[in-house]
C-alpha cells in the first residue's frame, strides 16, 4: 500500500446510481422509469428483484452522506432519476424530486464532499419510452432540455456533470441482447439508439453551455482493453471488431467525428448531415469505467482467458494491467481532456460474520488496479480522480441484490449498513495519501 502515490489534489471517491440505491419508487410524485417496468415484468431479473426499495437511500440520504464522509473520501458520484424530477420526461417538473437533489448536494457540500452528477444512468422515464424511447430522435431533444434545467439548478454547486453513464449498456444490453431495460432484441435498433445517445450528449452539452452552466461537463464511458486469444487471423479480427464496437464506437464520434470500421462491422445508424458536429462538443473531462478486459477468442469452444479462475462474482476476469494498457492507448489515439476513473470495483460473495466482512479479494482488486492506474499516470495520462464502485451493496440490475460490489455491506432486511474490511482499507489509503 505504501508504494501507491498519487499527486496532491487527486480526488478519491465512491459512486452509486439512482435506481440502484434510492428506492421510494412511487413516492413524492416520481414517475415510472423503464427500469420499474422492466424489473416488474416476470422473468427479467434475478428472482424478480426490483428497485422499489433498494437501499432506501431516498429516506436515509442524510445518514448515508455521513457514512460517505466517514470513509474520508472527498468526492461522491451519483445520478439523478429523470422521472423523479420530471415524471414524464417532458412537461411538468416535480418540486419534491428537485428538492431531494438540492438537499443531497447541500448535505454533501456541508461535509466537504464534492458532488459529481450523472444525468442519465439508464432509467428513462417510461412516458418517453412509450413515445419511442432512445429509438426516437426526439428523445435527444427532451434530454437536452432536462440537462439544461438540471445544469442550471445544480451547476453552480457541483464538481462535474456528466451526460450519460455507459451508453454502450443502454444501447447494447438494453436494445440488442435484451438483458437490460427496455429489453429489446434488435441489433439495428441498438445502433440507432447508440447514435441518439451520442447525439443527446452533444445536444445536452450545447444546451448546458448556452444556459451558462459553470460545472465542468463530460461523459462517462465503459471501456476495456482487448486481447486476441491467439495470433490467428480470426482472433485478431475479432479483437479489432470488439474494440471498435465497445470503445471506438463512442470515442471516434466524440473526438474524431466518425464511426469506426473493422472486419465484420456492418451495421451503421441513420444520420443527419450535421450530427457529428453536434456530437463532437469539447469535453471538460472524460469519465472511464474499467472493470475487466475483453478476451477475444473466435474458437468453439473459446480459448479461456488466463485469469478466468480468479474471476469475480460476476464472472469477470481480474486483469488490472488492462487499465494501464487501455489508458495509454486511448491517450495516444485521442486528444483527451482530464480523465476520471469514474468506476472500478469488485463483486464478491461477501458474508457478514459477527459484524465483519473480510473481503480481502476486493482489497487486492483495488490495490492492483491503483498500481496500474499509477503506471498509466507515470506514462503521461492526466487522471484527476478515482471512484470506487460502489459505495454500498445495491441493486445490480438484472442480477438483483445477488451481487455485492459495495465497500459497505447492506442487510436488505433491516437496511443496516456495515463497513467491510475494504472500506477501512480504502479510508487508510486515502488518509496516508494525504
Ligand atoms: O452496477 C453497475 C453500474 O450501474 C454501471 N457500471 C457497472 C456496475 C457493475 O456492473
Amino acid at each position: 500500500m505504501s508504494d501507491l502515490k498519487f499527486p496532491p489534489g487527486f480526488s478519491w471517491g465512491v459512486a452509486t446510481s439512482a435506481y440502484q440505491i434510492e428506492g421510494a419508487a412511487a413516492e413524492d410524485g416520481r414517475g415510472p422509469s423503464i427500469w420499474d417496468t422492466f424489473s416488474h415484468a416476470p422473468g427479467n431479473t434475478f428472482e424478480g428483484h426490483t428497485g422499489d426499495v433498494a437501499c432506501d437511500h431516498y429516506h436515509r440520504y442524510e445518514q448515508d452522506v455521513d457514512l460517505i464522509a466517514s470513509l474520508g473520501v472527498d468526492a461522491y458520484r451519483f445520478s439523478i432519476s429523470w422521472s423523479r424530477v420530471q415524471p414524464d420526461g417532458h412537461g411538468a417538473w416535480n418540486a419534491k424530486g428537485l428538492a431531494f437533489y438540492d438537499n443531497l448536494v447541500d448535505r454533501l457540500l456541508e461535509k466537504g464532499i464534492k458532488p459529481h452528477v450523472t444525468l442519465y444512468h439508464w432509467d428513462l422515464p417510461q412516458a418517453l419510452q412509450d413515445l419511442g424511447g432512445w429509438g426516437s430522435r426526439d428523445t435527444a431533444d427532451r434530454f437536452a432540455e432536462y440537462a439544461s434545467v438540471m445544469g442550471r439548478r445544480l451547476g453552480d454547486r457541483v464538481a462535474t456533470i456528466c451526460t450519460h453513464n455507459e451508453p454502450w449498456c443502454t444501447a447494447h444490453l438494453g436494445h440488442h441482447v435484451g438483458q437490460f431495460a427496455p429489453g429489446a432484441k434488435d441489433p439495428q435498433l441498438a445502433i440507432q439508439v447508440a447514435h441518439h445517445l451520442l447525439l443527446s450528449h452533444g445536444k445536452a452539452l450545447q444546451a448546458m453551455r448556452a444556459a451558462g452552466v459553470k460545472a465542468p461537463l463530460g461523459i462517462v464511458l465503459n471501456q476495456s482493453s482487448v486481447t486476441a486469444a491467439t495470433d490467428s487471423q480470426e482472433d485478431r479480427d475479432l479483437a479489432e471488431r470488439q474494440y471498435a464496437s465497445f470503445v471506438r464506437w463512442y470515442m471516434d464520434p466524440i473526438f474524431l467525428k466518425r464511426y469506426p470500421t473493422a472486419p465484420g462491422l456492418h451495421l451503421y445508424p441513420v444520420m443527419h448531415e450535421n450530427d457529428f458536429n453536434e456530437i463532437a462538443q469539447p469535453l471538460d473531462f472524460l469519465g472511464i469505467n474499467y472493470y475487466t478486459r475483453i478476451w477475444a477468442s473466435a474458437a468453439t469452444p473459446p480459448v479461456p482467458a488466463p485469469n478466468a479462475m480468479g474471476a469475480n462474482d460476476m464472472g469477470w476476469e481480474n486483469y488490472p494491467q488492462g487499465l494501464a494498457e487501455l489508458l495509454v492507448k486511448v491517450n495516444r489515439d485521442y486528444n483527451l481532456p482530464p480523465v476520471y476513473i469514474t468506476e472500478n470495483g469488485y463483486a464478491g460473495a461477501d458474508r457478514l460474520v459477527a459484524g465483519k466482512v473480510e473481503d480481502t479479494q476486493r482489497i487486492e482488486y483495488v490495490r492492483t488496479h491503483l498500481e496500474a492506474l499509477q503506471q498509466a499516470m507515470e506514462a503521461g495520462v492526466d487522471v484527476r480522480g478515482y471512484f470506487y464502485w460502489s459505495l454500498f451493496d445495491n441493486y445490480e440490475w438484472n442480477s438483483g441484490y445477488a451481487k455485492r460490489f459495495g465497500l459497505v455491506h447492506v442487510d436488505y432486511e433491516d437496511q443496516q449498513r456495515t463497513l467491510k474490511d475494504s472500506a477501512h482499507w480504502y479510508r487508510d489509503l486515502i488518509r496516508k495519501g494525504r
